[in-house]
């Protein structure tokens, strides 16, 4: 055991640090079970991998887990111990992987796959005791020097081609472990200047990558989801995949709309300008929405700082659009979180963890109370009623067109609309999340927005 002082977190509901307050696995909420509901996952880079280091200094955290680096073997494995003893305790039943997160690189690709084929059967070994499973994987074609331009989109066909080999590798990789989903996260599938890009052609040929990769993955078996992550900046300038409407025309110039889905990051959205929220409506209104990197950025920071999320706000906007998806099917939230860098040893792992769960458990919770309360959900459906009969309905079903709206338009004045309410709206949110009971009249007893509503 690594972590002897570290207890099996249990549901508590009480002040306790090593315990949750909010999130009781078993606990059935609108006809699931809260673990069925939130589907958390351990993501293996940061959790087992990332030491802290950053552009100014090194590690602060030790992922040795008391062996030697020099032999990478001893070192994957001991990584594999350590990720399932902590899924164990925090009771987490899915990870997710890049392939070169699992084992170092070898000096040739030979060498790395058989390494990756070694440790892929003692990770096989261990979910087959467990019951652990794989949500999704990925490949690491961003971090090598080789991939400094790009891979699906480097000016070098050679590039291109160790990437789709690397892929192809990933893809196995996942298969074999049964993971429901395959990402496409386009770390460096950008660029930096037009002055030396052709943007078209690397756009183009990002696209016959994924419909490689999908093709392959197809043909040896592989049933579940491809995703494509979107982020606007960081590594590149400008990333193909900017945000998920970016990535959706993007998928429709191509013809693979319908084949990949998105995986929505929290900090992404934030990085683009969106609210997460936005990020996951426009996935869900675009038919992509798949799977979701829990974790949160810092507002006054512009880089990815990928932290456990604590929010609850957040949690609880992002809860009410995967009900309103209807919840997840191979996707789930995978913790692409890490500790801060003064935070460095292992208790503070499981508090990031802790929280992080605890803080979508409570924003489950808190979602269903918003849509079981009624008074937003209400207050939306009411406000587009125009359109539901009259001349409302003959715009939606196409019988009126520009000449019939003139003549309609020409018989009487249009009255504002009627407030958008926002300020009450938001009250209503905040009397769910702090009081857990309405505090103002009930949605009936609030008027209804007319046209004749005080503006
Ligand atoms: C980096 C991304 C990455 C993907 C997987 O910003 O979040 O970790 O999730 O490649
Ligand atoms: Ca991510
Ligand atoms: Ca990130």
């Amino acid at each position: 055991m690594l972590f002897p002082e570290i207890p099996v977190i249990q549901y508590k509901n009480q002040d306790d640090h090593l315990a949750f307050r909010w999130y009781n696995p078993d606990e059935v909420i609108l006809g699931k079970t809260m673990k069925e509901h939130l589907k958390f996952a351990l993501a293996w880079w940061h959790t087992l991998c990332g030491e802290g280091a950053d552009m100014f200094g090194g590690g602060t955290a030790d992922k040795s887990f008391g062996t030697d680096r020099l032999n990478p073997m001893a070192h994957a494995k001991a990584k594999t111990d350590a990720g399932f003893e902590i899924m164990h305790k925090l009771g987490i039943e899915y990870f997710c992987f890049h392939d070169h997160d699992l084992v170092a690189e070898g000096e040739t690709l030979a060498e790395s796959n058989k390494r990756l084929d070694e440790i892929t059967d003692y990770i096989k070994k261990k979910m087959d005791e467990t019951g652990v499973k794989c949500l999704w994987g990925t490949c690491n074609a961003f971090s090598h020097k080789r991939f400094m331009a790009g891979a699906g989109t480097s000016p070098s066909a050679d590039i291109f081609a160790y990437a789709a080999a690397k892929i192809k590798k990933a893809v196995e990789l996942t298969v074999k472990l049964g993971g429901t989903g395959y990402v496409f996260w386009g770390g460096r599938e950008g660029y930096e200047t037009l002055l030396n890009t052709d943007m078209k052609f690397e756009q183009d040929n990002l696209a016959r990558l994924i419909r490689m990769t999908i093709e392959y993955a197809r043909s040896i078996g592989f049933k579940g989801d491809f995703y494509i992550e979107p982020k606007p900046m960081e590594p590149s300038k400008h990333q193909y995949d900017v945000d998920v409407a970016t990535t959706c025309n993007f998928l429709r110039a191509h013809g693979l709309m319908g084949e990949v889905k998105m995986n929505v990051e929290a900090n992404h959205a934030t990085l683009a300008g969106h609210t997460f929220q936005h990020e996951l409506r426009a996935a869900i209104d675009n038919g992509v929405f798949g799977s979701i990197d829990a974790n949160e950025g810092d507002l006054l920071l512009g880089w990815d700082t990928d932290q456990f999320p604590s929010d609850v706000y957040t949690a609880t906007m992002c809860m009410m659009e995967v009900i309103r998806a209807g919840g997840f099917t191979n996707g789930g939230l995978n913790f692409d979180a890490k500790p801060r860098r003064m935070s460095y040893d292992a208790e503070d792992l499981y508090h990031g963890f802790i929280t992080g769960m605890d803080t979508y458990a409570l924003g489950l919770r808190k979602a269903v109370q918003i849509i079981e309360d009624g008074r937003v959900g209400n207050f939306l459906e009411e406000r587009y009623v125009s359109y539901k009969s009259g001349i409302g309905a003959d715009i939606v079903s196409g019988k009126a067109g520009l000449a019939e709206l003139e003549a309609y338009s020409l018989q009487r004045e249009p009255q504002l609309p009627a407030s958008g309410r926002q300020e009450m709206l938001e009250g209503i949110v905040n009397c769910v999340l702090f009081e857990g009971k309405p505090r103002m009249r009930r949605w009936n007893d609030v008027p209804p927005p007319t046209e004749n509503t005080p503006r």
